[in-house]
């Protein structure tokens, strides 16, 4: 979903928007066909500057602010929603102030970020940026096996409209405000260098079946062993490595107390400073878990869900927020980021932290101080001012 501050004088070339301002409502990035191929590759080649039309496009591009809407489960209250609300209320102060727009201001709000029911980090915004076609999105199923397509359809949403969006086309730049998820800011507001890369890879354990009473442990297959022990080394391979390393998303068939289980699965989310170290952490986990599995006459399978590479901000781009910011720290986060998605799909791109002084997120614990809060929507604020003037 993007809402449009349309500036007021509009180019002949361009149509009026609708009163009030045009907005496109695209829940898993839908929109009118745009000039982004089916395939996703974002037609009209490199991203523009805000200002300048993007080739085949008569839309001219503008500065999009926003952030995701949806949570892990049992979140913190700023993850995502600070970002949106950030912008809504800079939006709100500019308008307030008299500030005219020389080109279009969105504000975004994005779905399934986290990826907590299908899976896939960031599923909203690579959909809406034509990086993840939408067939392979409405085949994404959840812990039930529910496809997308099915749950779009119950929420009364037609999944034929999923698609790449006409966002891209007017999407010039891009700046996400979001909540510090770590303890490196000094100051109320920081600017992001970089987003770590990051892998989310299924390891399925098979077994055998067996009584729990009965079966001697000498006889049993147990996946549940494997996988314990492919925890230990994962977190110990993180350590040795500098990197991070969770498994999540645990599901163990058949789950009763008193058989041996035939499978258990588990998601490795795991992120590295760099891929090459992402890529060795991941061949070092496998490496034990395949050893283990032997030991224990069992099977493993490991399928890659999701990789992102590491996404470097525009360096340009990210000092010019510095200094419009009188010298706001920068730090790197490793953190998955919609701004990610559409730095991938070569879209100038920054992020805005708010301090946390927990330092905690993806917990009800993750916090921000209402100061902290409101110097982030005035950063937000002075950004886009300088960005769409
Ligand atoms: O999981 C992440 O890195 C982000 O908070 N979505
Ligand atoms: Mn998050
Ligand atoms: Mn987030
Ligand atoms: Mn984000």
């Amino acid at each position: 979903m993007i809402a449009w501050w349309e500036p007021r004088e509009k180019p002949a070339h361009r149509p009026a928007p609708r009163a009030g301002g045009s907005s496109e409502t695209s829940p898993v990035g839908t929109g009118a066909a745009s000039s982004v191929s089916p395939g996703g590759e974002p037609a009209g080649g490199p991203a523009s500057r805000p200002g300048t039309r993007r080739a085949g496009s008569s839309l001219v591009p503008g500065v999009v602010t926003g952030s995701h809407l949806d949570s892990v489960i049992d979140g913190g209250a700023f993850d995502g929603p600070l970002g949106v609300v950030s912008a809504l209320a800079a939006v709100d102060q500019l308008r307030a102030e008299g500030f005219e727009p020389g080109v279009p201001i969105g504000v975004g709000a994005f779905v399934e970020e986290e990826g907590s029911r299908f899976g896939m980090p960031c599923l909203g915004s690579r959909v809406a940026a034509g990086v993840l076609s939408a067939e392979k999105a409405l085949a994404l199923q959840d812990r039930a096996g529910v496809p997308l397509a099915a749950a779009l359809e119950q929420a009364g949403i037609d999944p034929a409209g999923v698609g790449p969006s006409p966002l891209l086309q007017r999407m010039g730049t891009f700046v996400e405000l979001h909540v510090e998820q770590g303890r490196g800011l000094t100051a109320p507001v920081g600017v992001a260098s970089s987003i770590w890369p990051h892998g989310r890879f299924r390891f399925t354990f098979g077994g055998e079946a067996n009584h729990a009473g009965t079966t001697l442990m000498e006889d049993r297959h147990d996946p549940m062993l494997t996988y314990a022990m492919t925890a230990l080394a994962a977190n110990k391979q993180a350590r040795l490595a500098g990197a991070r390393a969770t498994f999540g998303r645990v599901s163990v068939e058949p789950n009763g107390t008193n058989a041996v289980p035939s499978q258990v699965t588990a998601w490795l989310d795991a992120r590295a400073a760099d891929t090459e170290t992402l890529e060795l952490l991941l061949a070092a986990i496998t490496k034990q878990a395949t050893e283990r599995a032997e030991r224990d006459g069992t099977t493993l399978e490991v399928t890659a869900e999701s990789v992102s590479p590491i996404v470097n901000f525009p360096t340009g781009l990210r000092d010019r927020l510095v200094g419009v910011l009188d010298g706001a720290p920068v730090l790197p986060t490793g953190a998955g980021h919609d701004a990610g998605v559409f730095s991938d799909a070569a879209i100038p791109t920054a992020m805005l932290f708010v301090r946390n002084p927990t330092g905690i997120s993806h917990s009800p614990a993750e916090y921000a101080e209402q100061d902290d809060c409101l110097a982030g929507v005035d950063a937000l604020a002075a950004v886009l001012k300088d960005l769409a003037k």
